[in-house]
C-alpha cells in the first residue's frame, strides 16, 4: 500500500476542542485515530426498548455498552430506558424524556450522554441543543475503539475510512455546535465556506484511502488464488469479540497472536498453517471480533480483511461459552455474517472458557456437532482438531482411479486438483488413490475404479 498522507491533512474546523469539555476527547477531531485523552469522562448511557423487544435485550446490551465504553476509556455513571413503539426522528427519545435526561446529566455531572443506537445526525444536533452537552451513540465509541486499537497500515486506513464516513454527514452538526458555543450564530458565511472545504477534504481522504485499500485487496486476491493452486483449505476463527478467538489459533498453531481480555484486540487477520491428522493441513485465520449492532461503516471498511472469512471453507465460529448470553452472541455473530456474504460458510461451533464452568460443556452437549474446549488448558483441543479434519474430509471424497499410462495429461490433472494419497504402478496404468472435490471429480469421472466413504 502507499504511503498515507499525515493525518493533520485533514481539519474539521474542531478549533476550540480545548473549551469543550467532553466526547471522549472530541471524538471524531482532526486526530481521526488514536484519541488523547486528559481524564476519564463520565457518561450517562441511554437505551430504548422498542415495541416487541424484551425489556433485558435493552439492559443485557447496555450492560455491553458500558463495557465498550469502558474500553474507550470512559465511565458509565448512569442509565436511562424509555419505552417507545418507534424512535422519535427529531431526537430518538421523546423530546420530554431528553429534558429528564439534561436533569441527570447535570446531577451527575456527566460530560457526554451516549445512545445505545446509531442517531442520525440531525437527532445528534437536537439533542445536543436539548442537553447541552456531546450527544454520542454506539457506532462512535465503536469506532473511537477501533481507532484506538488499530495498529498496521491497513487497519488504520480501514479504521480511518469508517470514521469519515460516519463524519461526513455529520460535519454541519458540529459546526453549528461550535459556532453556537462561540456566540449561537450558526448561519451562512465564511464558516459555511470553511465547511465545505473541509467537506471536500475529508472526501478527497476517502477516495484515497478507497484506492489504497483497493489495492490491498487486489494483492489479497493473487496471494488468495495462489493458495488455492495448493488445495490447502481455508479455516476462519470467527466470533464474538473477547471469545478466545487469537486464543485457539494459538494453541491449534503454536503461535503468539496477541491475546488480551479487551473488546477488539484484533483488527488485522492473521493466518497459520493448521496440520490435521492425516497429514493434510489447512490455513487458519484469526479475524475480527464483532458484537452487536456492529456500525455498517465499520463492516463495509473491512472489507479487505472480512474477505477472509467470505472465501473461507470452513468457519470455526467461537463463542465464550462461560458467558452470561452465549445464544445472543451468537445470533450477532450470524447478522454479520450475512452481511458479508459467508452466512452460508459451513460452520463448526466451539464452546471455548470450559475451564471457568460448565456451561460450555453443557451448550456443547446441546448443540449437535459441536465441540467444548477452553483454550486455557487445552481440553478439547484435540477433539476439536479432529473436528476440522472430519468436517474439511467430508468436503473431498477419496476414490481409487486407475489412469491409462498413454494420458499424462489426466495423471496431471488428479496431481494437481487433488490430493494424491497413494500411488502404485499397476498394468493398465497408475492406480491412484487420491481425495478430490466434487467439481474435479466429474472431469474424472471414467477413470474412477472405487469410491470410498471418507477415510484418512
Ligand atoms: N479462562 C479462560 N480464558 C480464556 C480462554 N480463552 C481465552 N481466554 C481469555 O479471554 C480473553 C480474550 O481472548 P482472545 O483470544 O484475545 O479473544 P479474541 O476472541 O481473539 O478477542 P478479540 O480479538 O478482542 O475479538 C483473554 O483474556 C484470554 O486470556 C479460555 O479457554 N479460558
Ligand atoms: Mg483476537
Amino acid at each position: 500500500m502507499s504511503e498515507l498522507p499525515p493525518d493533520d491533512d485533514i481539519s474539521v474546523g474542531d478549533t476550540d476542542a480545548a473549551t469543550h469539555r467532553g466526547g471522549f476527547g472530541e471524538f471524531g477531531g482532526a486526530s481521526g485515530g488514536l484519541i488523547e485523552r486528559t481524564f476519564r469522562e463520565r457518561i450517562v448511557m441511554v437505551g430504548v426498548t422498542l415495541a416487541g423487544v424484551d425489556p433485558a435485550d435493552t439492559e443485557s446490551s447496555l450492560d455491553e455498552l458500558a463495557l465498550l465504553v469502558d474500553t474507550a476509556g470512559a465511565d458509565a455513571v448512569d442509565r436511562v430506558v424509555q419505552r417507545r413503539k418507534s424512535p422519535d426522528p427529531a431526537t430518538y427519545i421523546g423530546s420530554g424524556k431528553a429534558i429528564e435526561v439534561r436533569e441527570i446529566a447535570d446531577m451527575v455531572d456527566c460530560d457526554t450522554v451516549v445512545f445505545d443506537d446509531e442517531l442520525s445526525p440531525a437527532q445528534q444536533f437536537n439533542l445536543e441543543k436539548i442537553l447541552g452537552r456531546t450527544a454520542l451513540d454506539r457506532t462512535a465509541v465503536i469506532l473511537d475503539i477501533f481507532a484506538q486499537n488499530a495498529s498496521t497500515l491497513e487497519g488504520k486506513a480501514q479504521v480511518e475510512l469508517a470514521q469519515l464516513r460516519y463524519r461526513l454527514p455529520r460535519l454541519r452538526g458540529s459546526g453549528r455546535r461550535l459556532s453556537q458555543q462561540g456566540g449561537g450564530i450558526g448561519t451562512r458565511g465564511p464558516g459555511e465556506t470553511q465547511l465545505e472545504v473541509d467537506r471536500r477534504r475529508l472526501l478527497r481522504r476517502v477516495h484515497k484511502l478507497e484506492a489504497d485499500l483497493r489495492q490491498v485487496q487486489a494483492h489479497r486476491e493473487t496471494q488468495s488464488k495462489a493458495r488455492s493452486r495448493t488445495r490447502n483449505r481455508a479455516v476462519a476463527l470467527v466470533g464474538y469479540t473477547n471469545a478466545g478467538k487469537s486464543s485457539l489459533l494459538n494453541v491449534l498453531t503454536e503461535s503468539e497472536v496477541l491475546v488480551e481480555d479487551r473488546l477488539f484486540a484484533t483488527l488485522d487477520a492473521t493466518t497459520r498453517r493448521l496440520s490435521l491428522p492425516g497429514g493434510e493441513s489447512v490455513f487458519a485465520t484469526d479475524t475480527v471480533g464483532f458484537v452487536r449492532k456492529l456500525p455498517h461503516q465499520l463492516v463495509n471498511a473491512f472489507k479487505t480483511t472480512l474477505d477472509v472469512v467470505r472465501d473461507a471453507d470452513l468457519l470455526v465460529h467461537v463463542v465464550d461459552g462461560s458467558g452470561p448470553d452465549p445464544q445472543g452472541c451468537i445470533e450477532a455473530v450470524h447478522v454479520v455474517l450475512d452481511q458479508i456474504g459467508a452466512g452460508d460458510i459451513p460452520e463448526l461451533t466451539v464452546f471455548n472458557k470450559a475451564d471457568l464452568n460448565d456451561n460450555a460443556t453443557a451448550l456443547a452437549r446441546r448443540h449437535e456437532g459441536s465441540v467444548a474446549v477452553s483454550a486455557r488448558t487445552r481440553s478439547g483441543i484435540d477433539k476439536l482438531v479432529e473436528s476440522i479434519a472430519d468436517r474439511v474430509r467430508s468436503m473431498t471424497e477419496t476414490v481409487d482411479l486407475v489412469v491409462p499410462w498413454h494420458r499424462g495429461d489426466v495423471l496431471a490433472a488428479v496431481h494437481r486438483e487433488g490430493q494424491v494419497l497413494s500411488e502404485t504402478a499397476g498394468d493398465d496404468g497408475m492406480s491412484i488413490r487420491a481425495r478430490l472435490e466434487p467439481a474435479s471429480l466429474g472431469a474424472l469421472r471414467e477413470y474412477v475404479v472405487a469410491a470410498k466413504e471418507s477415510q484418512r
